[in-house]
């Protein structure tokens, strides 16, 4: 039983066994790190339900850049001209916020989320102007007054640093479930080679001594 044939089909054995495991562990850190580059940009801003009952809240309007910007009093909206237009925008700080009645849905004020600010009594005068300056970084929440109950409300994203919501279920990296699986299932073809390595070299190798 010199022919030399175990050998080589253990051999062949390692050989192709050290390419699945490497092929597979090579496979799951591809998927991780594109799964992380796919979660790294910025996420939609949480306005906490603010915006839940504004009929004409779709999106953020982006407004960097600008150091002032313009939002309309009395748009179409909520069911009337009772809506601020647009509802929601991001600003840099420092950027001058310029709220300018249209006239229409009668009288609107403008009042700051905690009353740290107000345009005062409510007006339906054309052209009547409130401005605020917006330093501080995160989400200011305002709203109309007289029409609060039936979601005319606003918010002004200042800076960059303001929450966002969540797209994963925990705040730990974020790992696909197909990733977890990949390293589990090549740590399992690992140990198996190395177990089957084993058997072959206490067991396999007697068959050459033997003759
Ligand atoms: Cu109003």
């Amino acid at each position: 039983m010199t022919d030399g044939a175990p050998e080589r089909s253990r051999r062949a054995f390692l050989r192709s066994a050290g390419v699945v495991a490497g092929g597979t562990a090579a496979a799951g850190a591809a998927s991780t790190a594109a799964a992380q580059e796919e979660d790294g940009g910025g996420g939609q801003p949480d306005y906490g339900g603010w915006l839940s009952d504004t009929s004409n809240f779709s999106t953020t309007e982006d407004f960097r850049g600008q150091e002032e910007v313009t939002v309309e009093v009395g748009v179409e909206g909520n069911g009337n001209d009772w809506a601020f237009g647009p509802p929601a925008i991001h600003v840099d700080s420092g950027t001058t916020v310029v709220w300018e009645w249209t006239g229409r849905g009668g009288g609107h004020n403008v009042v700051g989320e905690n009353d740290d600010y107000s345009s005062g009594p409510s007006t339906g005068e054309a052209g009547t102007t409130f401005k605020q300056t917006f330093e501080a970084a995160g989400i200011h929440k305002y709203y109309c007054d007289p029409h609060l109950s039936v979601g005319m409300k606003g918010a002004v994203i200042v800076g960059d640093d303001y929450p966002t919501i969540s797209t994963g279920g925990n705040t730990g990296p974020v790992v696909p479930e197909n990733a977890k699986l990949l390293g589990v299932s090549s740590g399992f073809v690992m140990t198996a080679v190395l177990g089957l390595s084993y058997f072959f070299m206490k067991y396999g190798g007697d068959y050459g001594e033997e003759a």
